[in-house]
């Protein structure tokens, strides 16, 4: 069987944690080889990179630097553990991809998007994700919820116009290429939420086991 690329997204305090593992449950159920990874992040590189970009000690890094280094720790993360999962026939799970880019660089902040594309094609050549699911939810249950979880990393800092406009990109992202997202309503009770993403997440594997 052919491995796939599953990716998890969503803005600040959405359950992606949370609900990670029950993707990779639902995998393991029906045999599936995963690895699970995340971005920024994922190799030793890119977590070093992750602790530059989250810290709120020393400088900021500015937009373009903010940037760059996630296409940088995606490069590593690419060739060192993505590819070669997907060549071995494991299914990847990856908590945030380049989607986050285009939401958090691109709508966030502003960058071009334009030049993201070109990093995009850059780093990845050909390689998208087969399948990614958007916890979707209003920024101010989700900041609260980070806010009740404890200290607030460099992005979670942010105002809520800034993940407002996060919300707007994922939601641009998903109207591109309604076929590649599950789009789950992270604002209900966790219970509903785990059990409406697995019964969409099973379809979608089904197909693809068929
Ligand atoms: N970033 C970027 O800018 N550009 C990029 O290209 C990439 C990333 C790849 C780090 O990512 C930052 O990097 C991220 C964007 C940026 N910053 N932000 N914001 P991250 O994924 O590690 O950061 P995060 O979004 O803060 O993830 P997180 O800390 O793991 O939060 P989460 O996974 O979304 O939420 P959680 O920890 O699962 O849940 C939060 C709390 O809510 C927790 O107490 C849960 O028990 C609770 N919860 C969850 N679901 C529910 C429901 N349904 N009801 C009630 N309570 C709930």
């Amino acid at each position: 069987m052919n491995g796939r690329f599953i990716t998890l997204e969503g803005g600040e305090g959405v359950g992606k944690s949370t609900n990670l593992a029950l993707i990779e449950q639902c995998l393991r159920e029906r045999g599936i080889a995963v690895t699970v990874t995340r971005e920024p992040g994922g190799t030793a590189l890119g977590e070093a990179l992750r602790q530059l970009l989250l810290t709120t000690e020393g400088d900021a890094p500015v937009a373009m630097a903010e940037l760059l280094m996630m296409f940088a720790a995606r490069a590593q993360h690419l060739e060192t553990v993505i590819e070669p999962a997907l060549a071995r026939g494991e299914w990847v799970l990856c908590d945030r991809f380049t989607d986050a880019t285009y939401a958090y660089q691109g709508a966030g902040r502003g960058m071009s998007m334009s030049a993201i594309g070109t990093l995009e094609a850059l780093v990845q050549g050909q390689r998208q994700p087969d399948l990614s699911v958007l916890l979707d939810v209003a920024p101010e249950i989700g900041m609260a919820r980070a806010a009740a979880r404890g200290d607030l990393d460099r992005f979670e800092q942010e105002q809520q116009d800034f993940f407002q406009r996060v919300r707007a990109g994922y939601r641009e992202r998903v109207a591109a290429q309604p076929e590649r997202w599950l789009v789950v309503d992270a604002g209900e009770p966790l219970d509903a939420v785990r059990a409406a993403l697995s019964s969409q997440l099973k379809q979608a594997i089904d197909r693809w086991l068929v």
